[in-house]
């Protein structure tokens, strides 16, 4: 809520809304559900639309939808889905109100205002695609292809990212799922043992599960909660590692309630006691691993005691987590994590992760790591040229790259401070697709800076956000029910029943409503203008579709007949393949000028007053992108700030106080949001909810509900293998009726 606009405005909605329902009319005696007075009674036609692919998350479960006379009306998961099943969230379930949100975008806008203070003009496709392109050609005929910045996330988003890397030639090309989450992970473990992990954890056959910080149940991924689930129900011992009672915690043998950002020496410690003990898997190391006796030797001060020390946790407590894994071992899932953009010190915990897979000997065991063998499927998009690497910003004047871990695409800061210093060359022209970069990114002021200076700026949404107010064009997508777009392959998540896997594409369960347009209708419009007509792979999203499906012998057709999934046998994903290696140790790191053995880099402590700021996933929402739907919104309409109960009693605060923040660097909050006591918090730090505080005020649900998390983030750290950000280096107090409360110690 924003400051002054509290319980009053609150008050008068509510009793707008209870005015405007004659209840007496309308309460159903047998279920007690309230049923719309306009709801039509039986005569319309009803039907069932299949092949819906939900992107309320990027887990995509598989959807059917329900409509009568045309309007879908429920949506719910295919009856054929070996994934998520008839099961879908609360967000799935939601999508609805993303669909028929009347704030939704309807037509391509001008902004006739400024950026950042836009007046939104409607003008037609012809003159907002005639814009883009030519301002984005005067781009690239001024600055070259690398003034350029492309900002993109989301299945819609590959087609037009590729069509600027790879055929206009920008390495400028910052993915947020990378960047700003899961990049780390995937380049540290390639680093190890040259795959990414995803999150394939064979949780439901593990006899015992370590999550660091994945907090799966607030985290929500509809299969992948289930196959947890199924583990638990299975036996498996649970660990979980959280400076926070998380959902998981409540379900978990053991809570470590580590001090945050010391993950690192907790896993040093746990690998030497198992290397010490030699409770490690010697065969298995001696077959497929490399590098342990530097990896022994770098390792070899981690005593319980040390870590102990540094982690602020019982040192009987780390000898109790590492028995508990030695005794089950091989069949443990350490989950490599997800969002892992924590400190700036990341990359090295992840190795550790992978390297402790490793001497428990759990690669491609029931309950270990175990990819899914998936079925193959066509990749159709613009076709891949060389552009050398004279324009890419990872490299230094000495040719050496600055960030040598680096995910696909370049490192966020890497492009914002070119865009802010000019040097080694402007960035000038910038495309939005699919990501909300105010939102998302440390260092917002920054980001409205990198914005502020651009020639041009082109945003593609399916709402109104706070990064589209910064946009010169803002164009409107056709949502995930309104369009085809991806092919979706994966295989059954229990391993012990037979093996499966499934292909299925996502098909459109209702037609665009407004004037709402696809992305390769979108990028191909603009290759045309920008002079790249006959690079263009494919005319139609559903030639596309049809492209991909056509390598595993599928068509739309089939898999129209098929209820929108196909199934077929698959392969048993246990055994180590041949070529197999993990490297404990890593001379590439080394030479790069990197620890080759992972390695425990401290982080800065909350100054004296002040709070580290933490935040996380609530199961009712995604980020900030479902802020605005009714129904998440009635769900949870703000976001408490966690805190621990002893604190909040010295500083006088009570559960549902409203309070606002600042931070150590003085930005304080725009807006409120109450208070939270609970002993699940360490007294070092607060937690909230991740996504909220828009200050979009066409966001008519969302405007100024709850804080911020990402505002309050101004001090950013880099991880240095890979470029990526860290963002939980922030640090605060909390403001109660004007006054600054100072954290006790
Ligand atoms: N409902 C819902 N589900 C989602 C999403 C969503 O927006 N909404 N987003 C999806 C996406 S894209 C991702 S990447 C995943 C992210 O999901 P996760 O990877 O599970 O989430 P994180 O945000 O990394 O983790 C937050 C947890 O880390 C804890 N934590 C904070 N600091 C530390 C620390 O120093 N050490 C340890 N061990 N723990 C710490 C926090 O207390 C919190 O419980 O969730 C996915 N699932
Ligand atoms: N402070 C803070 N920052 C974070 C995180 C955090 O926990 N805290 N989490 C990080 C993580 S794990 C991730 S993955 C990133 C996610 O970062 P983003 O991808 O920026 O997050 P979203 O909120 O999903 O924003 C995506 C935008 O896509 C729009 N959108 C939704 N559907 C469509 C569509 O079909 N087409 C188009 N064109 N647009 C669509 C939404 O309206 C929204 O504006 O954020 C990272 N940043
Ligand atoms: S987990 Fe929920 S929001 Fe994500 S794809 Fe599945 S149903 Fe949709
Ligand atoms: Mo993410």
């Amino acid at each position: 809520m924003a400051f002054n606009l509290t319980r009053r405005r609150f008050l008068q909605s509510a009793s707008l809304a209870a005015a405007s329902i004659p209840l007496s009319k309308v309460v159903s005696a047998e279920t007690g559900f309230v049923q719309s007075p306009l709801e039509p009674k039986g005569s319309l036609k009803e039907e069932t639309a299949t092949g819906g692919i939900c992107e309320m998350c990027f887990w995509r479960c598989q959807l059917i939808g329900k409509k009568r006379d045309g309007r879908l009306i429920k949506l719910e998961g295919n009856p054929k889905s070996i994934d998520n099943g008839t099961s879908i969230c609360a967000r799935g379930n939601a999508g609805i109100k993303l669909l028929y949100d009347p704030d939704r975008l309807k037509y391509p806008l001008k902004n006739v205002g400024e950026r950042g203070k836009p007046v939104w003009k409607r003008i037609s496709w012809e003159e907002a695609l005639e814009e883009c392109s030519s301002k984005l050609k005067g781009v690239v005929d001024k600055y070259g292809p690398q003034g350029i910045a492309v900002f993109p996330h989301g299945s819609t988003a590959k087609y037009p990212m590729h069509f600027f890397e790879r055929t206009v030639g920008t390495h400028n090309v910052s993915e947020a799922s990378f960047f700003q989450c899961r990049g780390i992970r995937d380049t540290a473990y390639w680093a190890t043992i040259g795959k990414a992990p995803g999150e394939n954890v064979d949780m439901p056959n593990s006899k015992a599960i370590m999550l660091l910080g994945s907090h799966i149940g607030e985290n929500v991924h509809v299969s992948h909660v289930k196959s947890f689930i199924k583990g638990l129900q299975n036996g498996s011992k649970l660990i979980v590692v959280d400076p926070r009672y998380s959902a998981a915690a409540a379900k978990s043998d053991v809570w470590v309630k580590i001090k945050p950002g010391t993950d690192t020496a907790f896993l040093l410690a746990i690998m030497n006691y198992l290397v010490k003990t030699e409770k490690y898997d010697v065969d298995f190391i001696d077959e497929w691993a490399d590098g342990f006796d530097e990896f022994a030797e770098g390792i070899a001060d981690w005593t319980f005691e040390k870590a102990a020390k540094e982690c602020n946790i019982p040192v009987e407590q780390i000898k109790e987590v590492a028995d508990i894994l030695a005794d089950n071992a091989p069949n443990v899932s350490i989950h490599p994590g997800r969002h892992v953009s924590w400190y700036g010190n990341d990359f090295q915990r992840q190795r550790s992760l992978a390297c402790l897979t490793a001497l428990l000997g759990a690669y491609y065991v029931e309950g270990g790591w175990v990819p899914g063998i998936k079925p193959k499927v066509g990749k159709v998009s613009w076709a891949k040229h060389d552009h050398g690497d004279e324009h890419n910003l990872n490299y230094n004047e000495d040719e050496e790259l600055r960030h040598p871990f680096t995910p696909p695409g370049t490192p966020t800061e890497l492009i914002r401070d070119a865009a802010l210093t000019g040097k080694p060359y402007p960035i000038k022209g910038c495309v939005i697709w699919g990501q909300n970069p105010i939102q998302t990114i440390p260092g917002q002021e920054k980001m409205k800076d990198v914005l502020r200076q651009m020639d041009f700026v082109m945003c593609v949404d399916v709402m109104p956000t706070d990064a589209t107010m910064w946009a010169d064009i803002l164009l409107p997508e056709a949502s995930y029910l309104e369009r085809f777009d991806l092919v979706k392959t994966g295989t059954q998540w229990d391993f012990s029943e037979k093996h499966q896997q499934y292909i299925t594409a996502r098909m459109p369960l209702v037609e665009p409503m407004f004037e709402r347009k696809d992305n390769v209708f979108i990028t191909n419009a603009i290759a045309k203008g920008m002079g790249h007509e006959e690079e263009i792979p494919v005319k139609t999203v559903e030639e596309m579709v049809e492209k991909n499906l056509a390598v595993a012998g599928l068509s739309i057709a089939q898999l129209k007949k098929e209820d929108g999934i196909h199934l077929r046998d698959g392969k048993d994903p246990y055994g180590i393949p041949e070529d197999f290696e993990v490297l404990l140790y890593n001379e590439d790191i080394e030479d790069a000028g990197f620890p080759g053995v992972p390695t425990y880099m401290p982080v800065e402590p909350p100054p004296a007053g002040f709070a580290r700021l933490l935040y996380g996933r609530v199961p009712v929402h995604t980020f900030n992108r479902t802020q605005n739907n009714a129904w998440l919104n009635f769900a949870m309409p703000e976001n408490p700030v966690w805190i621990n109960d002893e604190t909040a009693n010295k500083l006088g605060l009570k559960d549902g106080d409203i309070v606002g923040l600042v931070n150590s660097e003085g930005f304080k909050s725009r807006t409120t949001t109450t208070v939270k006591v609970t002993p699940g918090i360490r007294k070092d730090s607060v937690y909230m909810a991740h996504g909220y505080g828009s200050a979009n005020p066409l966001l008519s649900v969302a405007v100024n509900a709850g804080v911020d998390d990402t505002s309050l983030m101004t001090k950013i750290a880099i991880d240095p293998e890979t470029g990526a950000h860290g963002m939980r280096n922030n640090f605060v107090k909390l403001i109660k009726d004007g006054k600054v409360l100072d954290i006790p110690a």
